[in-house]
């Protein structure tokens, strides 16, 4: 008699199914608050993925930022010099340096309308960003074509114009306007264009690299410099 009792309390809460979170800004409204791997499921529950939130504070209006980050380089851990399916699918770790998947970047910037923001820091330490309005990625049949806002702030300036409507471009998979192979040409794989401003799946050359295939942003330290960190994460536009 007494399970009895157990089950019919226990029993409609089984049977309810928790909210999925798609991303960090859904898992901070249910109430985690601190930064660090979590759980999302863009594609519903046979799906997750592990990602890495920000819930850092905004500088000047001490609010929480709740970032979902897409994209980290920080210390050469992990190859960036991968084909498409890896591009497709993502790769990494998201307690570390990763990619988080152009099909899963697909699926939320599908279902909600995201902002954009790149965090970069050099090897003397300079920490700066680049934020945009907007945020999207297109279909796989459409070759997961880049769709960026208007550049809104940051002291790193915009490398990322040239970028905005190209589609993914990875060794193994040409969709440049360039002549030869922009992935080729920079080691890297991106929503590369005749090729590049930005170059941040790029070599990890620690600092001054002779030829433009490392960690670069142009507007920031050229053509000839491989960053320390290149973070990429995006969030919802205020609700
Ligand atoms: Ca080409």
């Amino acid at each position: 008699p007494k399970l009895r009792v157990v089950l019919a309390v226990l029993l409609p809460v089984a049977a309810y199914q928790s909210p999925l979170h798609v991303d960090c800004s859904d898992i901070y409204k249910a109430g985690s608050g601190l930064s660090g791997v979590y759980t999302i499921y863009p594609a519903g529950p046979t799906s997750p993925v592990q990602v890495y939130c920000d819930m850092s504070q905004d500088s000047v209006d001490y609010s929480t930022e709740k970032w979902t980050v897409i994209q980290r380089r920080q210390d050469g851990t992990v190859n960036f010099y991968m084909k498409w399916d890896h591009y497709k699918l993502g790769f990494g770790s998201a307690a570390g340096e990763y990619w988080l998947g152009l099909e899963t970047m697909h699926l939320l910037t599908q279902g909600k309308n995201y902002e954009l923001r790149v965090d970069m820091e050099d090897f003397e330490g300079q920490k700066v960003f680049a934020q945009y309005s907007s945020f999207s990625v297109g279909p796989e049949a459409e070759g997961y074509k880049l769709s960026l806002g208007s550049f809104t702030k940051g002291a790193a300036g915009d490398s990322l114009a040239l970028h905005n409507g190209m589609k993914f471009t990875t060794t193994d998979k040409d969709q440049d306007i360039h002549d030869s192979n922009c992935a080729r040409l920079a080691y890297g794989a991106f929503w590369y264009a005749n090729c590049f401003g930005a170059n941040p799946n790029g070599i990890y050359t620690w600092g001054p690299s002779p030829r433009a295939a490392g960690v670069q942003w142009r507007t920031f330290k050229g053509l000839e410099y491989s960053l320390k960190t290149m973070i990429m994460k995006i969030r919802p536009v205020a609700e």
